[in-house]
């Protein structure tokens, strides 16, 4: 624990030192800044020096210069250019654009035309040195992967590097990009992680509840027409036993018929921090009209994308540790290394899923079609059901095709979850809007298998094993042992 409470770290940023496919025209004005950063006692809260004011150096800016002849474009009521309003690209902030959802997400959107800034303060990376994890694939630093985003395309994406819990700081990168959009992905998002101990589940809850509130008062302060498109998690729902809408349930009681938010049964501090976060942005969409979209995401997985797939440097990461892992993306590595599948307890813990390829697609189309002022949007993203015994049979399945010879072992469950119970979630709005869904097909999971055997000798098997339990934790700072 002592690692956790107290670590020094130092991050710079360098100056053009790889050569890509193109050289970097600009690259001598970009990123030739150095900032320090140092966790203290409560090592999450913040993530940079306290120093005064005029000497923080918190925004780190790319070249912005805008390069796209066919980007989307945002008349001045923030809705998509249709009615040959003059146009301007639309301006999209990616707050936790560093990581898995969002690093993805930035690239695509800045390939469609979009301008976009990448807001982030790393703190995912600092975890992982915490806890002594890593990406089963090679991840490069922001810089390294925006200056070889940028002389692949010719993009740039602006970067802004602090924390969102910061007002000060969230201010200035408001004031500087002026975004049309923010879509939010900078949470803690690790259910696990939330629950090793009292300073765990306090920080997500801090980190998550208080970075939101501050969007939404920088959104109101600063940028009132900008469209919120916020991450929040299918598991704010639960299990319940009844259908789960899309948001809203329309309820008759007492011979009085309703539409009110849908309840909320979350289990994890984690799940109980997105909560929080859509019963606020609720809020202030009605008292100050901010217009929002919670897209209620289901477990991502996959890695690559169009965009992250054109450069090695561009790579994303790939968690299959017991505390940020999910549970697809865990048992492809799993089988790729020989290590029986880790099914929690009865296995009959049913979930929403959805292929990163369509996380940025769902983006996008929050994006291009924007919640109305005042109106607070709920959307359930993801494309298919399964519950983990089902994953874990096609995973075998996938992995005896290849050779491989795939075991599957029932681990007592560290969380308290149902583990048999009836799921059925509504998920139409966003194929209304038109998306194309990509399922979870054999020649998918091949490829996701064949990943996971190309980077297999990176993989750590201590990290496999989940060493959280939802019933163990307590006040005293935790050590997560391997
Ligand atoms: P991630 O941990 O890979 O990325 C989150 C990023 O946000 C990191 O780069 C981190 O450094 C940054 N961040 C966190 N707190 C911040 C702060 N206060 N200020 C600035 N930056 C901060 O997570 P992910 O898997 O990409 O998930 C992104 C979002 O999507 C989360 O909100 C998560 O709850 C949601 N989500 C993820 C999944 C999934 O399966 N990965 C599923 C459903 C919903
Ligand atoms: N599970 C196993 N074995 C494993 C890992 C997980 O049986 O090795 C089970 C879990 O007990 C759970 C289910 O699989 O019942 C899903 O667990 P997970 O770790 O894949 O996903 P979860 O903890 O729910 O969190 C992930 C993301 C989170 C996001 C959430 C969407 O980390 O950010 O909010 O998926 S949802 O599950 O819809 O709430």
């Amino acid at each position: 624990m002592a690692q956790l409470l107290s670590c020094s770290s130092s991050l710079n940023t360098s100056t053009c030192k790889k050569s890509y496919l193109k050289p970097l025209d600009q690259c001598s004005a970009a990123f030739s800044i150095s900032v320090p950063f140092k966790t203290t006692r409560f090592p999450f809260r913040r993530l940079f020096l306290r120093e005064e004011n005029s000497k923080r150096s918190r925004v780190v800016r790319a070249t912005a210069i805008a390069t796209n002849q066919d980007a989307p474009t945002q008349s001045s009521s923030g809705s998509p250019q249709s009615f040959g309003v003059p146009s301007k690209p639309q301006r999209v902030m990616v707050i936790g654009g560093d990581g898995y959802c969002g690093w993805a997400t930035a690239l695509h959107l800045s390939n469609k035309g979009y301008e976009v800034a990448i807001v982030d303060s790393f703190v995912r990376r600092l975890f992982d040195h915490q806890l002594g994890l890593d990406s089963l694939t090679p991840i490069s630093s922001i810089h390294d992967r925006l200056h070889c985003w940028k002389s692949l395309t010719g993009k740039s994406i602006e970067l802004y590097v602090g924390d969102i819990c910061e007002f000060d700081f969230l201010t200035e990168a408001f004031k500087s990009f002026e975004p049309d959009a923010v879509v939010h992905f900078g949470e803690q998002r690790s259910a696990p992680y939330s629950m090793i101990d009292r300073s765990r589940a306090v920080y997500t809850q801090q980190n998550n509840v208080i970075g939101t509130l501050n969007v939404l008062f920088a959104i109101k302060e600063f940028r009132e027409q900008c469209h919120l498109v916020k991450l929040g998690t299918m598991g704010e729902y639960g299990t319940p036993n009844i259908d789960i809408e899309e948001g809203y349930i329309t309820i008759t009681h007492n011979g009085r018929t309703d539409t009110l938010p849908y309840p909320k049964q979350a289990s994890s501090f984690y799940h109980l921090s997105k909560v929080h976060d859509s019963h606020n942005i609720a809020f202030t969409c009605k008292a100050w009209g901010i217009r929002a979209t919670d897209l209620n995401q289901g477990v991502v997985y996959g890695v690559m994308t169009d965009e992250t797939a054109m450069h090695e440097e561009l790579c994303n990461r790939f968690d299959y540790d017991g505390v940020f892992g999910t549970a697809l993306n865990r048992f492809c590595v799993q089988a790729a290394v020989g290590h029986p599948l880790t099914v929690y307890g009865k296995g009959g813990q049913t979930r929403g899923y959805l292929d990163i390829r369509d996380t940025v697609q769902c983006v996008e189309l929050a994006i291009a079609n924007p919640a109305k002022p005042g109106e607070f949007r709920v959307f359930n993203q993801f494309v298919e059901q399964f519950s983990v015994n089902e994953l874990a049979a096609l995973v075998t399945k996938a992995g005896e095709k290849l050779g491989l010879n795939v075991q599957t072992v029932s681990v007592p469950n560290p969380r308290v979850e149902a583990e048999e119970h009836y799921y059925n979630a509504k998920h139409t709005k966003l194929i209304e809007l038109g998306l194309k869904p990509h399922f979870l097909s054999d020649s998918l999971l091949d490829s996701l298998l064949n990943f996971a055997i190309q980077y297999k000798d990176r993989v750590d098997t201590k990290q496999i094993m989940p060493s959280v339990s939802w019933r163990k934790i307590g006040v005293k700072p935790k050590t997560v042992t391997t």
